[in-house]
């Protein structure tokens, strides 16, 4: 059965393999984010009554809801949305840290998702279908030095899902929160303001998950029977893993 399914941030990483994968599984896919070029560039040579382009920002709320608006009627039902825009700016510790990268984080992360969520949810629920997809981090179970902002950002959108999770409750709409590791796309690269050196030296001797290893996964989630919801998916690198309680010794 062909399913129509909406990717925020698809023109590059997670995003974009998700857009690859459920294009190549025939499902109706619309692809989303700011660079225009890249969606251009992924639609050529595809069939354009299965995939549909729509350019914005995720956190500009008047931008996304003229965006949803403007679907054509063959992608107006959306079935699946996959809440993937996202990024981290900086790795300064809190007191270091760039309050415009904590806005930028906090508006893209948390307020672009709820726009994502609040426009689109009410339809699944009058439709009594549908699957939100969520895509958390690690890094929002687990601190690390310089996470700061950012892994917060990834706590609210755990706890979030697990609150639409209960208010859905007697709905057949589904939740799910995908919470990778490590992994290479041009995410460290936007970290650290495209300082490729810098980004490159984050996956030097690692062997970091891939994009297609993450949309795998939302895919299996997504294509579950309608009786099963996947609350949660933590996924990991075999080379990484977690480190001990550290403690300041003086004397
Ligand atoms: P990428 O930088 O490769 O992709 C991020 C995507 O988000 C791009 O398509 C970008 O599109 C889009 N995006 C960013 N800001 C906005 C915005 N304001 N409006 C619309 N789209 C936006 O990174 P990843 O694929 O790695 O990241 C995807 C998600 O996965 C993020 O939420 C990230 O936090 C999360 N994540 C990443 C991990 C990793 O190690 N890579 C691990 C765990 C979670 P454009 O610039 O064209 O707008
Ligand atoms: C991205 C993973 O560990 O860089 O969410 O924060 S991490």
């Amino acid at each position: 059965m062909s399913r129509t399914v909406l990717i925020t941030g698809a023109t590059s990483g997670f995003g974009k393999a998700c857009a690859d994968l459920f294009y190549a599984k025939g499902d109706k896919v619309i692809v989303t984010g700011r660079r225009r070029d890249r969606l251009d560039e992924m639609i050529r040579d595809l069939d354009p009554a299965r995939i549909h382009p729509i350019c914005f920002d995720v956190r500009e709320r008047d931008s996304v809801a003229a965006a949803i608006s403007s679907l054509p009627a063959e992608f107006s039902a959306v079935d699946v949305l996959i809440n993937n825009a996202g990024l981290a700016l900086g790795l300064e510790m809190a007191h270091e840290a760039h309050l415009e990268d904590w806005d930028t984080m906090v508006d893209t992360n948390i307020k672009g998702l709820l726009y994502m969520t609040r426009r689109i949810l009410p339809d699944m629920v009058t439709r009594n279908s549908g699957h939100i997809v969520n895509i958390g981090s690690v890094a929002g179970s687990f601190p690390y030095p310089g996470g700061n902002a950012y892994g917060a950002t990834k706590a609210f959108v755990s706890q979030f899902t697990n609150n639409l999770k209960a208010d859905l409750r007697g709905t057949a709409v589904r939740v799910t929160n995908i919470e990778p590791g490590l992994a290479e796309t041009e995410f460290s690269k936007v970290r650290f303001k495209w300082d490729e050196g810098k980004a490159d030296s984050v996956y030097t001797g690692t062997k970091p998950l891939t994009p297609m290893d993450i949309a795998e996964a939302i895919y299996w989630a997504v294509d579950r029977p309608p009786h099963v919801n996947i609350n949660r998916i933590e996924i990991m690198p075999v080379c990484q893993s977690f480190g001990p309680f550290v403690f300041d010794r003086k004397g």
